[in-house]
């Protein structure tokens, strides 16, 4: 199974995705959190990048395609894999595309996280409270919230326009939302 998951900031998509590879047994890829891991590491690829995050901004579509190709290229993505966090932009979304038809690897289904913005933004103060990830002050997420919904919110209408749209009520508890989830890719 190739699956993308698609949402705001603080939809869900990273908690999702972790149970989603328990459920489907295939590996879990995020953009974010591979570009965390260049921050952390201090590479020059995560010193660019770290200030464009903190500013909730989007990295740039050069680098993080070239991070996910090299992820891509890794034999564990072979049986499928859960995309979280990208495509986040047109572009990106046709680049997938690109990429993975080079692979012969298609994307089977884009389900898109459904959560009101006053939920998100609970969620994610929750977050800034537990874990005080860079990104979480309250500045930087409404930047978020405003690229969520300029750059990425098209990119639903992109994978609907192909037939390969799932939407997902987020709200409610993380297993209730995983069982919507399965449902809706037909893996219960
Ligand atoms: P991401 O790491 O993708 O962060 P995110 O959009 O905030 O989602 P995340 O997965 O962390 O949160 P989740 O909804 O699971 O991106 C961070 C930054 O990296 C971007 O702003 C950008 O700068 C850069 N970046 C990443 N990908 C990029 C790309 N493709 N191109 C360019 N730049 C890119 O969870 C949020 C909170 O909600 C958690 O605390 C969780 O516990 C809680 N929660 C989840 N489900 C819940 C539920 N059902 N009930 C209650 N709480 C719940």
């Amino acid at each position: 199974m190739r699956l993308v998951l698609l949402g705001a900031p603080g939809s869900g998509k990273g908690t999702q995705a972790t149970r989603l590879k328990e459920a489907l047994r295939v590996p879990h890829i995020s953009t974010g959190d591979l570009l965390r891991a260049a921050v952390a590491a201090g590479t020059p690829l995560g010193q660019q990048a770290k200030a464009v995050m903190e500013r909730g901004e989007l990295v740039s579509d050069e680098i993080v395609l070239g991070m996910l190709e090299e992820r891509l290229g890794q034999p564990d993505t072979r049986a499928g894999f859960i995309l979280d966090g990208y495509p986040r932009n047109l572009a990106q979304a046709n680049a997938l595309d690109a990429l993975l038809a080079r692979l012969g690897q298609p994307v089977d289904i884009a389900v898109q996280l459904d959560v009101d913005t006053e939920l998100l933004i609970q969620r994610i103060a929750g977050r800034a409270q537990a874990e005080g990830r860079a990104d979480d002050t309250p500045e930087a997420v409404r930047n978020r919230l405003r690229v969520y919904s300029d750059q990425t919110a098209p990119v639903i209408d992109y994978y609907r326009g192909r037939g390969k749209l799932a939407c997902v009520f987020g709200v409610g508890s993380m297993d209730e939302v995983l069982q919507r989830v399965l449902g809706a890719i037909g893996a219960t």
